[in-house]
């Protein structure tokens, strides 16, 4: 029987990230499978200089601010935690889950049977395309594609009730070298779900229908929304989580023109495709604020399967970028079904010599929903004993490749992530020339208007303020090059911006015992860092209250627990060590 609460009267909600510990070999998941972004399967062969930073499960607090009820968000909870929440009997257990946590999603609905029996359990997330979890997995029932409408329609609200943006920080922890990143973090701004560029691999665009849904669809309100999140949080920074942000080239346009029009300069990271990004302009992203944009390359030797990057010269484009002071993460398909140990190397090193500031490679990994996994199927390719936990891209592959055996699409990857590292040095190093590469070229330039003026100022201040790293990664370089080309750059910097400051100095020094002591920690625990469990609360009320005064996260929601990981956990878990 259902909780009675659920028909009538506003609804409890318990909207769940899948539990930890992640990244473990466990029961329910898979070392490499890390809750993070960079160091999971960007920066990972780059030893302490990798960025290690947590995201929150960003699409749980976007269906929490959106509907007429009481909503709790526990993300990264534990096992125990998640079962001492469900006891309190919600009307509603959602769980968000991808592809690889199949396994916990499914222990979290049993438990869910067990402890709360009379609560509805809705499983959401990329986890829902795999074909027939609803047989798979008990519970009542399985949300394919965007949730806010579709909750809303569930609870019999107006699923096309304007969408309200909630204020986040983009990243939870971000630490460098072991020392926390100071200042405050760039904000979360989703604009959209989607792509209609529909490439066959593509889990977003496939999942959302191959289509894309905007939250946020003009440049005034793109403005306003960052404006009023940008004042919440008290940074002018964005993360933009949107597959293809540029592809809506006028509402990029617009929102440059009302940013000059109102003298309020924000600044943006980006996916976008190469096509995409080359009409719009490098001029035009200069005066967007683009700071960082995340571009997919794929592969050098099968263009033709992806339009997107037809005519476009890669490593002119990501120099241009750099140039301008546009941090570039170029992502790359390993173990493709055209490439064999003679020809990968050619991609490798097309993706490499890229150089961009980050690399990201993954092996081919058809999901659930794509065109590419329907390829597949009709093949009979798939890998009976490969299971959902390790289809995740950084180990295995799912499906059988005549030219690599079981084993080798690892070392290939690995090989890969270190050739980037030896041969181009560690992100961090990349990021701060990138900075000053465009604070130069702007320096350089005849004459500047506000926004150029202001774009200046920022990548000056950020020269500075990441240049703080160099004398660190001089002392940890991954080779002589690297060593020597950290100092260089270091004087350079100082021979254009001033040297150090005395605080400037004193920060140097500490960071740098923060390095010797990370050094240490992972050498003797490893280098495995869980995110804290946060629970948020949502209400109708305080959303209320907070249209009327500046909210706590914009929408009502106020955090009541954070909860940092026992250092027994973190100590035990840390077996995954860096080279
Ligand atoms: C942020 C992010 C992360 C964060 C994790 C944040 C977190 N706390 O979980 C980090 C960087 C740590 C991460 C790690 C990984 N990720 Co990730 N990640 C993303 C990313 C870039 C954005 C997700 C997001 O916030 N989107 C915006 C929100 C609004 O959308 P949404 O989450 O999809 O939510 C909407 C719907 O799905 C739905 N919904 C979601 N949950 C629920 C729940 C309920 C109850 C309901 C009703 C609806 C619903 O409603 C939401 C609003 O419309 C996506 C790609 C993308 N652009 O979506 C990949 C993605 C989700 N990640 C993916 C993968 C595979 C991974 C990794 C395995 C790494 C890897 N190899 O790629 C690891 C796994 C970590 C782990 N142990 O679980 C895949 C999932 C593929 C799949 N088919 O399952 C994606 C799609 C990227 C890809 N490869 O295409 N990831
Ligand atoms: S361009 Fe990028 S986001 Fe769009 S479908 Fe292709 S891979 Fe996906």
């Amino acid at each position: 029987m259902k909780n009675k609460r659920e028909k009538g009267s506003r609804k409890r909600i318990l909207l769940t990230s899948v539990f930890g510990p992640y990244g473990v070999d466990d029961a329910y998941g898979r070392k490499e499978n890390i809750m993070e972004l960079y160091h999971n399967q960007v920066t990972k062969a780059q030893g302490i200089a990798s960025l290690r930073f947590h995201h929150r499960s960003f699409g749980l607090y976007f269906i929490a601010s959106n509907v007429d009820a009481d909503v709790t968000v526990l993300d990264f909870p534990s096992k125990a935690r998640f079962v001492r929440e469900i006891k309190k009997q919600y009307d509603i257990v959602g769980v968000s889950f991808i592809v690889p946590n199949f396994l916990k999603a499914k222990e979290m609905a049993r438990l869910t049977r067990v402890h709360a029996a009379g609560s509805t359990i809705l499983l959401g997330g990329h986890g829902a395309a795999i074909e027939g979890v609803k047989d798979l997995i008990d519970c009542d029932h399985v949300v394919q594609g965007e949730g806010i409408r579709w909750l809303r329609t569930y609870l019999g609200q107006d699923p096309n009730a304007p969408i309200v943006h909630p204020v986040l920080p983009s990243t939870e922890r971000q630490s460098i070298f072991g020392a926390p990143v100071p200042g405050t973090c760039a904000s979360m701004l989703v604009t959209g779900v989607g792509c209609v560029n529909a490439c066959s691999f593509c889990c977003t665009s496939h999942f959302f229908g191959r289509k894309y849904t905007s939250f946020i669809s003009s440049g005034r309100e793109l403005f306003e929304t960052a404006q009023r999140i940008a004042d919440a949080r008290g940074t002018d920074n964005f993360f933009v989580m949107d597959e293809n942000f540029l592809k809506d080239k006028q509402r990029a346009l617009d929102l440059i023109a009302e940013m000059e029009r109102e003298k309020r300069f924000f600044g943006f990271h980006i996916f976008s495709s190469a096509e995409a990004l080359t009409a719009f302009g490098i001029d035009n992203l200069v005066r967007l604020g683009a700071q960082f944009v995340w571009i997919g390359f794929e592969s050098r030797s099968h263009q033709e399967r992806f339009v997107k990057n037809k005519g476009i010269d890669a490593k002119q484009l990501v120099k241009d970028l750099r140039d301008r002071g546009i941090s570039v993460l170029a992502s790359g398909i390993l173990c493709m079904e055209h490439h064999t140990p003679d020809n990968m190397q050619e991609d490798i090193d097309f993706l490499v010599d890229l150089n961009a500031d980050m690399v990201q490679f993954m092996l081919l990994t058809p999901m659930p929903v794509t065109a590419l996994y329907e390829e597949h199927k009709a093949r009979k390719t798939f890998r009976e004993d490969v299971a959902w936990e390790d289809t995740h891209g950084q180990k295995c592959l799912n499906y059988t490749h005549p030219a690599f055996a079981d084993g080798e699409p690892e070392k290939w990857l690995n090989a890969a992530f270190r050739q980037d590292f030896e041969v181009n040095s560690s992100s961090l190093y990349r990021i701060v020339e990138t900075c000053f590469r465009g604070y130069k070229a702007l320096c350089a330039a005849p004459e500047l208007d506000t926004c150029l003026e202001t774009r200046k100022a920022e990548l000056a201040q950020r020269t500075k303020e990441y240049g703080m790293v160099l004398p660190v990664i001089a002392k940890y370089a991954v080779n002589d090059k690297e060593r020597h080309r950290a100092r260089a750059l270091d004087e350079e910097i100082a021979a254009h911006l001033g040297p150090p400051t005395v605080k400037e100095r004193a920060s140097r020094v500490a960071l740098s015992l923060l390095a010797g002591l990370w050094k240490q920690r992972v050498r003797l625990f490893g280098d495995m860092i869980q995110p804290a469990t946060i629970v948020t609360k949502f209400s109708p009320e305080e959303r209320m209250r907070s249209e009327l005064s500046a909210p706590i996260l914009g929408t009502g929601a106020s955090i009541i627990e954070d909860i940092a990981p026992s250092k027994a956990v973190a100590a035990m878990v840390g077996t995954d060590r860096s080279t």
